[in-house]
């Protein structure tokens, strides 16, 4: 089984994007030979698997909550409608016995963290997901990407590239920052997780998978339309977690949409891969 997030759903992508993309990602992951889980809560219950029509109200209720892995117990409690984040998404998986995670971009250190101690959860997650396999695309171009390596590395979770030696930067191909493991088959990927387990060692496996080529940005593009989305950001007082969805809306808009269709392209991608990975776990002893 894979598991897929749900708050690039509710608050990543735009409707009707958001639905194509949610249901093209669960499609990926069959034509890879497993079973793809869309994970929220709905109605404080805790969802490993979501109808067509569950991942459609998700995506055009636009009053779903984002929870991060803390707010778990208060969505249950009041019996809220909520869309998880990486850190709750794989949280709630790892309840369910499912192991393997695909996602866009991951959450990690902001840019002026220093100042606002804004660290996603989600690299706290990680590090506690033991034997666990998040791919993904890189971490989201609005973050400090070299700090966020820094933490991984502290916290003891491999970053792994696939089919590169960089780790991606989400649309574009890479943050220009090299990694030190690369795998270039989903059964190399496969043995690297085994080994991660069978030695017991804590916190999950990242397999960084670059955008699709022919849809990837260039990075310039990229810097030069989120410095002026980060001023923006800053001047309307906007913080915690409405910053991702903002930003990656005004880097829509400046990009003349093209930073969405990266987004979709790499998010099914992801999603692909994630279901190779799945299907050659399985099978095998769990984590
Ligand atoms: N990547 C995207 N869109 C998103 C997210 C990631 O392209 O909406 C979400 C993921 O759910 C991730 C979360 O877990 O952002 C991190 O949010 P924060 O930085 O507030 O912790
Ligand atoms: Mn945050």
């Amino acid at each position: 089984m894979v598991a897929l997030e749900s708050t690039l759903i509710a608050h990543g992508l735009p409707w009707p994007d958001n639905l194509e993309t949610a249901l093209a990602s669960e499609a990926a992951v069959r034509r890879a030979g497993a079973v793809p889980a869309t994970i929220a809560v709905l109605d404080g219950i805790l969802r490993v698997g979501l109808s067509e029509a569950e991942v459609e109200h998700v995506a055009r209720s636009g009053r779903f909550l984002k929870a991060s892995r803390r707010d778990l117990g208060m969505v249950v409690a009041r019996g809220l409608d909520a869309a998880t984040t990486i850190s709750a998404t794989l949280r709630i998986a790892r309840m369910h016995g499912v192991s393997v995670l695909a996602t866009g971009g991951l959450g990690g250190v902001h840019r002026e963290a220093a100042v606002t101690f804004d660290v996603s959860t989600d690299l706290d997650e990680l590090a506690q997901a033991d034997g666990a396999l998040v791919v993904c695309s890189g971490v989201k171009s609005i973050l400090d990407i070299p700090a966020t390596l820094e933490v991984l590395e502290t916290r003891g979770v491999p970053v792994v590239g696939y089919r590169t030696d960089d780790f991606p930067a989400f649309t574009t191909l890479s943050s220009g920052l090299s990694l030190d493991m690369r795998v270039d088959a989903p059964s190399e990927a496969a043995a690297l997780v085994q080994a991660h387990r069978r030695l017991g060692l804590p916190g999950a496996v990242v397999l960084a998978q670059p955008v699709p080529e022919t849809e990837a940005l260039g990075r310039e593009v990229m810097e030069s339309a989120l410095a002026v989305a980060l001023t923006e950001a800053r001047s309307l007082g906007i913080k915690a977690k409405a910053v991702t969805p903002f930003l990656l809306d005004r880097l829509r808009q400046a990009t003349e949409g093209r930073s969405l269709r990266a987004n979709r392209a790499l998010i099914v991608a992801n999603a692909e891969l994630a279901g190779a990975v799945a299907s050659v776990l399985d099978g095998q002893v769990g984590p």
